[in-house]
């Protein structure tokens, strides 16, 4: 970055104030990850210079001969790697991409059925506030008592609702799902059925998760998560899609422009096709293969040290843990395993007693860390630390006898996480953990 250094020096210095950051913790956030220089090179280059808005041979600017090879090259690895009839590589993140979907399927008012927030939906499959419930007719389904879909309620609510898409996805489920059931209902009552694999496109992509492909309409992903490419999205449409609907592409294309978005990201396009590439390598089966071997390891032992886990475990690269019986806030516990070095995020669980600012869960998963070539004796360790580090904040916060209405104020666990001393010493581990496995972001 010598051109960088010498043009802002302030930059500079917070880009590897962050590559600190990240080098010196975990990254446990299901879904982040770290994707290659290659990559990286692809993001940074001319390619962001260009303005391409339509589609290859159908440009509105001069000057895209190249742009059209790229996207034409990206779009067939995408084909490829997930054996889908199309695909559109220009939305530029999942939320427009989903957007588009409803969009291009939906008039305003007309219903969608998703997951609830609350029980690991998506804010775009139809939460309050957000545009899909805003411009659409929400009717979010949820799980049941064991942490699983209850398609019991799902058909009801379907044929009583008789939406015009039932949204399957998910940024909270650690498992399985049967899109076969997804499929039947959504057959059922005529609905267009769109998966959205953000979260678990890389694991469908290596085979070690069943693919949506033969059973939706159209699926939606983003680039960034296991796929571990830059940020970006796709939206794909399949086989039983173009039967359903023969239009369906063109209905697609035209929702993102001129729908909802004017020129593409050719850059992040370009570093989407290199991540490709590299998804397609057997060394990317075995990566995806350890994400999951590495997620159930930890589930493992999250469970022996009596964590509860929603649903009791994964069989992803997600874990949910509901942490009320450890008398701690999500967020505490997250601010707390922050200070040690451990990055993930609060959660809320199904059924949430509290509510969704303060709620009583954490989220974590196995990409990043595996990323690193981290396996399942790290993970023994890293959930040894995570029950360490939550025990001590808990016994502090007993100690000084906080309730849970003063635990919602940031002063108090700021104060809580100051008094358990013991943190620094947990820090030093983890710190000692990432130096062994140091970010390479070469595949
Ligand atoms: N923020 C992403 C996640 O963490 O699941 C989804 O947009």
């Amino acid at each position: 970055m010598k051109f960088l250094r010498k043009a802002d020096i302030d930059i500079y210095n917070l880009i590897k104030k962050e590559e600190k950051r990240q080098a010196e913790t975990l990254m446990m956030i299901p879904s982040e990850n770290i994707a290659s220089k290659a990559v990286e090179e692809a993001v940074g280059s001319s390619f962001g210079n260009k303005y391409s808005e339509g589609y290859a041979g159908r440009r509105y600017y001069q000057g895209n001969t190249v742009a059209d090879e790229v996207e034409l090259l990206v779009i067939d690895r995408a084909k490829k790697l997930f054996k889908v009839a199309e695909v559109n590589v220009q939305p530029h993140s999942g939320s427009p991409a989903n957007f588009a979907v409803y969009t291009a399927l939906l008039k305003p008012g007309e219903t969608l059925m998703g997951l609830a927030l609350s029980h690991g939906g998506h804010l775009t499959h139809g939460a309050d506030m957000n545009a899909s419930s805003i411009y659409f007719h929400s009717v979010p389904f949820t799980l049941d008592n064991e942490g699983r879909i209850d398609f019991q309620e799902l058909e009801r609510l379907a044929k009583k609702e008789k939406p015009k898409i039932i949204i399957a996805g998910f940024t909270a489920y650690p498992r399985i799902v049967d899109w076969k059931k997804f499929a039947e209902i959504a057959d059922m009552v005529g609905a267009y059925l769109m998966t959205d694999i953000s979260h678990i496109s890389g694991l469908v992509a290596a085979g070690v998760y069943p693919s949506p492909v033969p059973y939706a309409h159209v699926v939606t992903t983003t680039t960034h998560k296991t796929l571990r490419g830059p940020r970006g999205a796709m939206i794909m449409v399949t086989e039983k899609g173009l039967k359903k609907d023969p239009d369906l592409y063109k209905k697609i294309n035209r929702a993102i422009i001129p729908g909802i978005q004017g020129g593409p990201h050719l850059n992040s396009i370009a570093g989407i096709g290199v991540a490709l590439k590299e998804d397609s390598k057997k060394s990317f089966v075995t990566y995806a293969n350890q994400v999951v071997k590495n997620a159930k390891a930890l589930a493992a032992e999250l469970n022996k040290y009596n964590f509860k886990l929603i649903s009791g475990g994964t069989d992803s690269h997600l874990i949910l843990i509901d942490l009320r019986n450890k008398n701690l806030l999500g967020k505490t516990a997250a601010e707390g395993l922050e200070k040690v070095g451990i990055i993930l995020n609060m959660n809320g669980i199904p059924f949430d007693p509290n509510p969704p600012l303060y709620p009583s869960g954490i989220r974590l998963g196995t990409p990043g860390t595996t990323s690193r070539g981290m396996k399942e004796k790290e993970m023994k360790l890293i959930a040894r630390v995570m029950n360490q580090t939550i025990n001590e904040v808990a016994k502090t916060k007993e100690r000084m006898k906080i309730d849970m209405e003063q635990e919602k104020k940031r002063s108090v666990r700021q104060q809580i996480l100051a008094e358990t001393k013991s943190l620094g010493k947990l820090q030093k581990e983890i710190l000692t953990l990432c130096k062994k496995f140091p970010i390479k972001k070469v595949y």
